[in-house]
């Protein structure tokens, strides 16, 4: 089965406290507004590729939950609720699994360590696991456990240091190619995998996000585009700036899986 193509997505509204997620660097607040406009592009172009997406309530006590993809993995029929390393994320988890118990036969709970969806990269063959400062040793080795018991190959690799999550420097491009940043690259993570690495000062370009046939990049990453481009993907770019403020780009605003 194809593991980069769905046709299913949940999503979340972004609250008005948005404008204090967490952040590494603070290159200032985004305009809730204009998240909101980000966040509604971004919805209309999985829905104009055929996605049906689900689009949940937002969550005032919750600034990052608009970023749904770190609470939870999801799978064909099976779906694993996870534990935000971010102390103010942890809480997000327990909103989500309702709605993962609608969509989905089998829901498991990850109980030990802290794990979240960041950092897994879902491949055909293997579900690759960075550890991070939000992803401990400890939530990965009971992450591979739980995957194991629906089916699915763990691997277990590094995040370069002082990168948030593991996608935020690899997206998956097609069965075979991974869209990589050199310093991620540099630990050959995923071998036997074709990597295309981002261009120079274009590390944001790698939390991008195949839809389809087409490749969602953020706006901004000219270089990395065009050799996507010459690689043979149709590219689509989508506005970030706002939500890239608060260090997100275009994986981690949905869970997305085949029905
Ligand atoms: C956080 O630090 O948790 C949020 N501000 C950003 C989360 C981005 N998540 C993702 O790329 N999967």
């Amino acid at each position: 089965m194809s593991t980069h193509t769905f046709n299913r997505a949940i999503v979340r509204t972004p609250s008005r406290s948005v404008v204090h997620g967490l952040r590494a660097v603070d290159t200032g607040s985004p305009q809730y507004e204009a998240v909101l406009r980000e966040h509604a592009a971004y919805v209309a172009f999985l829905q104009s590729e055929g996605v049906s997406v689900e689009t949940l309530p937002l969550l005032e006590d919750f600034p990052d939950s608009v970023f749904v993809e770190d609470v939870a993995l999801v799978f064909t029929g099976a779906a694993i609720a996870l534990r935000p390393g971010a102390p103010t994320r942890r809480g997000e988890t327990s909103e989500i699994v309702p709605t993962l118990e609608r969509h989905f036969e089998r829901v498991l709970h990850l109980t030990k360590g802290s794990a979240e969806g960041g950092d897994v990269l879902t491949t055909a063959n293997a579900v690759f696991i960075g550890l991070s400062a939000r992803t401990s040793a400890k939530g990965a080795q009971s992450l591979l456990q739980l995957l194991g018991e629906i089916g699915h190959r763990g691997v277990v690799v590094q995040t370069p240091p002082s990168v948030l999550h593991l996608k935020s420097d690899c997206a998956l491009l097609d069965e075979e190619t991974i869209l990589c940043t050199p310093r991620l690259a540099a630990s050959e993570p995923f071998p036997g995998f074709r990597l295309l690495l981002t261009s120079a000062g274009e590390e944001g370009a790698a939390n991008a996000l195949a839809v389809g046939d087409q490749i969602l990049l953020s706006q901004g990453y000219p270089r990395t585009a065009e050799a996507l481009a010459k690689a043979g993907y149709e590219v689509k770019t989508l506005a970030t700036a706002e939500i890239a403020k608060i260090d997100a780009g275009l994986s981690c605003m949905s869970l997305r899986w085949r029905s």
